[in-house]
């Protein structure tokens, strides 16, 4: 039995079935870990849920803010770009199927077995690996729960910046779901940046890429991410970013997370995309 983590896909179905013959994926015995951004603005957002809906109970998902997007947009929250290619699902007959699929993945994944969390953005140097999975916990509720249009309509927007365990209410989920669906970097108090999308080398002073602050709390556990495209991979000790830039022209990373030893294997993307990551 392998444990094999995949990249960013963005709705690249061709991209996603080429490098899960390439890796022999076997659903009997493996498990498919997705970092999330399973859509946004790729050729077939539909194909890649029907996909992994067929793969359910081998495959786990952590959301990304591509699709967080289109569940916002699917209760009329938000309007979709056009680049975003997300009608095919708002406009398909089955939409209620591919919502709901969507509504019951969680924001991080962590598997005592073989020591490795998932996230989409990554997870917050200040939060212990238990409290990650609590935070994470308490915006999934509320997805899975009855009224999850409730945390949706409130959950755009850059502020609170910084942690408070005090935070309540709209600004304590929007934080959770910033660190874990959006962030890039830090500053040494816990303040997140969320503009910033480019290399870490023009980032406003004082901020960092939040893999390169310490986290006791996470003890040896490691992390896979996805989300920074403009970094490619990220391998690192304890951290691996898979976010290959499969959208922009880019590669679709697949690692087996039982290895020893990193051993990435991908394929070539498309161009697909023209516009820059957002
Ligand atoms: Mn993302």
């Amino acid at each position: 039995m392998a444990t094999w983590a995949i990249g960013d896909v963005q709705g690249c179905l061709s991209s996603l079935t080429q490098l899960l013959d390439k890796i022999a994926f076997r659903p009997e015995t493996d498990e498919l870990w997705m970092v999330g951004d399973l859509v946004g603005r790729g050729p077939d957002p539909c194909g890649v849920l029907d996909l992994l809906i067929s793969l359910e109970g081998c495959v786990v998902c952590v959301l990304g803010n591509h699709d967080l997007h289109l569940l916002s947009a699917s209760f009329g929250l938000q309007q979709v770009k056009a680049e975003d290619n997300l009608l095919p699902v708002l406009q398909h007959p089955g939409r209620a199927k591919y919502i709901n699929f969507l509504l019951k993945q969680p924001l991080i994944h962590f598997s005592a077995d073989i020591n490795w969390v998932m996230a989409h953005a990554g997870v917050y140097p200040w939060w212990s690996l238990s409290e990650s999975v609590k935070h994470a916990g308490e915006v999934s509720l509320v997805l899975k729960g009855r009224n999850p249009e409730s945390f949706l309509e409130h959950m755009y927007g850059d502020h609170p910046v910084n942690w408070d365990p005090k935070l309540s209410g709209e600004d304590r989920l929007r934080f959770i779901t910033n660190v874990f669906t959006r962030m890039r970097l830090c500053d040494e108090r816990g303040r997140l940046d969320l503009k910033h999308k480019s290399s870490p080398a023009s980032a406003p002073v004082g901020f960092l890429p939040w893999f390169d602050y310490e986290n006791r709390g996470l003890a040896d556990t490691r992390v896979v991410f996805g989300h920074w495209s403009t970094l490619g991979l990220v391998q690192k000790p304890r951290y691996l970013g898979l976010d290959s830039g499969c959208i922009w022209g880019g590669r679709l990373s697949a690692v087996h997370l039982e290895s020893e030893h990193v051993n990435i294997i991908s394929v070539p993307c498309g161009p697909t995309a023209t516009i820059e990551p957002a």
